[in-house]
């Protein structure tokens, strides 16, 4: 049976065939530590393909292991759309993988953490290189934030200021670990989406 969360009916995975399903690539990425693997975890319904080896540079004092090559997860919503969610690695030095990770996706979600200062530096820099591989929509989710001492509006506004996207662009706190959290940003990346492809109308020149 469908479970009907806030807009998005999640179906059960014995739900559609493969056939009656569509596919939909979407790329998550972002600097280290942001919460890549976390957020695809969260939220697939198949086991998370993953990448993650023993870190044994200085980040080793942040997290003990990284993703070095990708992640992967799967869910299906509503209208037999199949979210394949792919995480790429966060360090620079598995940058290889991005191009390869990139090809074919629709949209992608850039988290940028909010308690490291060098993250939204970092996240800028991807940010750059993601909108050279494909011109789709993106959505900026912001992690950790909870670790800052006044998380919201002014911390939204600051990223957005950081990474020099316009309003049209999504900036929303986003926990990761938080399955609603997960779906908002999904859904944000669709309706981005859906808005390219049925563009609102141009105005009516009046004379
Ligand atoms: N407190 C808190 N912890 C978080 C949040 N997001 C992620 N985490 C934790 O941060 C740790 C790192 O998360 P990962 O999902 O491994 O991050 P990643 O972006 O995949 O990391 P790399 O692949 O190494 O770049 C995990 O222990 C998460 O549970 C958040 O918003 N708040
Ligand atoms: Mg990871």
């Amino acid at each position: 049976m469908p479970t009907q969360e806030r807009g998005w009916a999640l179906k059960a995975h014995n739900g559609p065939t493969a056939s009656s399903t569509h596919p939909v690539k979407i790329v998550v990425t972002g600097p280290f530590s942001s919460g890549k693997t976390t957020l695809i975890k969260t939220i697939s319904q198949v086991t998370v393909l993953g990448t993650d080896r023993e870190v044994t540079d200085e980040t080793r004092v942040i997290k003990r292991s990284t993703t070095v090559a990708m992640d992967f997860g799967k869910i299906t919503v509503d209208d037999g759309v199949c979210l394949h969610l792919f995480g790429t690695p966060g360090q620079q030095r598995f940058d290889v993988m991005w191009e390869i990770l990139s090809e074919g996706m629709v949209a992608f979600v850039l988290l940028v953490r909010a308690d490291v200062a060098t993250s939204t530096a970092e996240a800028r820099s991807i940010l750059e290189t993601f909108r050279g591989f494909a011109d789709v929509p993106f959505v900026v989710g912001v992690t950790h934030a909870e670790a800052v001492p006044a998380p919201g509006e002014d911390i939204l506004t600051a990223v957005r200021h950081s990474l020099g996207v316009g309003h049209e662009v999504p900036v929303v706190l986003c926990d990761p670990r938080s399955r609603t959290d997960v779906k908002e940003v999904l859904l944000a990346a669709l309706i981005s989406v859906l808005a390219r492809l049925s563009p609102a109308p141009a105005p009516v020149a009046v004379s």
